[in-house]
């Protein structure tokens, strides 16, 4: 592979002025990236891509960094959405998760909390960064540390989630929740039924997404910003048999995009929202429509109550402002479509979903749907929504 070995033969001309130099007698080698990521199978993809695109011999090389590394159902999505994007921009990607400073988790918590921090990162050294393009910002904001480009505007923030191994003080390894964008990273080709796709437990929500046409409407707005729910297909499975077929074909995309919101909700907006009444994309094209996003004060959990089903935000699945989707274990249903179960026994959380049958819908979806004629203008939400970091599955209360 041409980057590789360019990489390889740049060290090994370096190796060899050291000893003509005289001044490294030992190897430049003072650890092996791949060797140390081998240990931790979570981060394979990253380790291979870091290893194709020759980025591990040029961290290799280096003498003190700290490598910010997403799991391997991060970087499958990534890769999924971005399978035609230019070699050399994910190479550059790639340069951009390595800092070049040493931080393991107890320094990152002792930087200052009240500036952020700037730190030069691998890409800086390619030329191909423009102004503070190559840095990143670290944040410590006590409860957690973020990461984000050093420059304003860019795409959103990552959070540090743990530390997967070090070796003082030459190499670090940080596990961070989402890949880092550099500024001007095309995120805009993402193809999300991709995404969901590539994690095999949508497919029941890909197939109506594409029954109902409902990713066009998706595609539509990923320019502009988009939030997406995704049940998973436990969560489609757990329905009343009919739930959805006996919906009709206009009924079924306003299910659909019930689980959307306009504009794009990151995990910053949030953990300030109680019980907030949210429009969705639905909304747009019929009355109601209204899904509350509430998050517990004090918890990383969010709960999306619709009056008739309670569905909990389990993981993020992708991230990249404009766009952002979410895992969720209970379909969205909303009051427009489905009765409330009545309430049983003393059954508590479950109830809504074995209910959730479509006996006979509340209001009857008014004559007055208008699908197709999206009145984009009347779009205008403050929505905030809180969502749960990490992929540690959510508290239920
Ligand atoms: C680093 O480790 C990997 C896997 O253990 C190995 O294949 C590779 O040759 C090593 N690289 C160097 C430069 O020693
Ligand atoms: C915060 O830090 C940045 C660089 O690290 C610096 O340019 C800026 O002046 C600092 N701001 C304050 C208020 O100290
Ligand atoms: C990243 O987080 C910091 C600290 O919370 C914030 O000041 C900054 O605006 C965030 N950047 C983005 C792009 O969200
Ligand atoms: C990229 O993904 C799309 C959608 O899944 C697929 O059709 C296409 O074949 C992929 N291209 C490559 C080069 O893998
Ligand atoms: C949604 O929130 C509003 C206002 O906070 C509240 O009146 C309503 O009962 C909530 N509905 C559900 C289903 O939680
Ligand atoms: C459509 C688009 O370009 N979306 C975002 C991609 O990421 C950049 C930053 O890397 C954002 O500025 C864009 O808004």
């Amino acid at each position: 592979m041409g980057p590789r070995r360019a990489a390889r033969s740049g060290l090994m001309a370096l190796a060899l002025l050291c000893c003509i130099v005289g001044t490294c007698s030992q190897s430049t080698h003072k650890f092996n990236i791949t060797k140390m990521l081998s240990g931790h199978p979570r981060f394979s993809v990253f380790r291979e891509m870091l290893s194709s695109h020759g980025v591990a011999a040029e961290i290799n090389g280096r003498k003190s960094v700290t490598l910010l590394a997403p799991a391997n159902n991060v970087m499958r999505a990534f890769r999924t959405s971005n399978n035609k994007t230019d070699a050399i921009k994910i190479t550059d990607l790639l340069r951009f998760h390595v800092l070049l400073t040493y931080f393991d988790m107890a320094e990152l918590r002792a930087l200052k909390t009240t500036n952020y921090t700037s730190v030069t990162t691998l890409l800086q050294t390619t030329g191909r960064a423009s102004g503070n393009n190559g840095f990143v910002n670290i944040y410590n904001l006590k409860s957690r540390v973020k990461l984000g480009p050093s420059v304003p505007d860019s795409s959103s923030n990552v959070t540090v989630l743990a530390g997967v191994q070090k070796s003082p003080f030459d190499v670090s390894i940080i596990e961070i929740d989402q890949v880092l964008l550099p500024v001007g990273f095309n995120n805009a080709s993402g193809d999300l039924i991709a995404v969901l796709d590539s994690f095999q437990e949508f497919t029941l929500l890909i197939s109506y997404l594409q029954e109902t046409k409902v990713d066009a409407v998706f595609a539509e707005k990923q320019a502009e910003g988009i939030t997406i729910f995704a049940p998973r297909d436990s969560a489609f499975n757990s329905l009343a048999t009919g739930s959805i077929q006996t919906l009709s074909l206009s009924e079924q995309k306003l299910l659909l995009e019930y689980h959307a919101l306009d504009g794009y909700e990151s995990l910053d907006s949030l953990e300030t929202m109680l019980n907030k009444p949210t429009k969705t994309l639905a909304s747009a094209d019929a009355a109601g429509y209204i899904l509350n996003v509430s998050a517990t004060p004090g918890q990383s959990t969010v709960r999306l109550r619709t009056g008739v089903s309670v569905a909990t935000v389990l993981e993020i699945i992708y991230d990249a402002n404009p766009v952002t989707m979410y895992a969720i274990d209970e379909v969205l249903l909303p009051l427009n479509l489905f009765t409330p179960a009545p309430l049983a026994s003393p059954a508590p959380a479950p109830a809504p979903k074995k209910s959730a049958v479509k006996s006979p819908p509340a209001h009857k979806v008014p004559a007055t749907v208008t699908p197709d004629s999206a009145s984009l203008a009347e779009r205008s939400l403050l929505v905030t929504m809180a969502a749960l970091i990490s992929s540690t599955l959510a508290v239920i209360l």
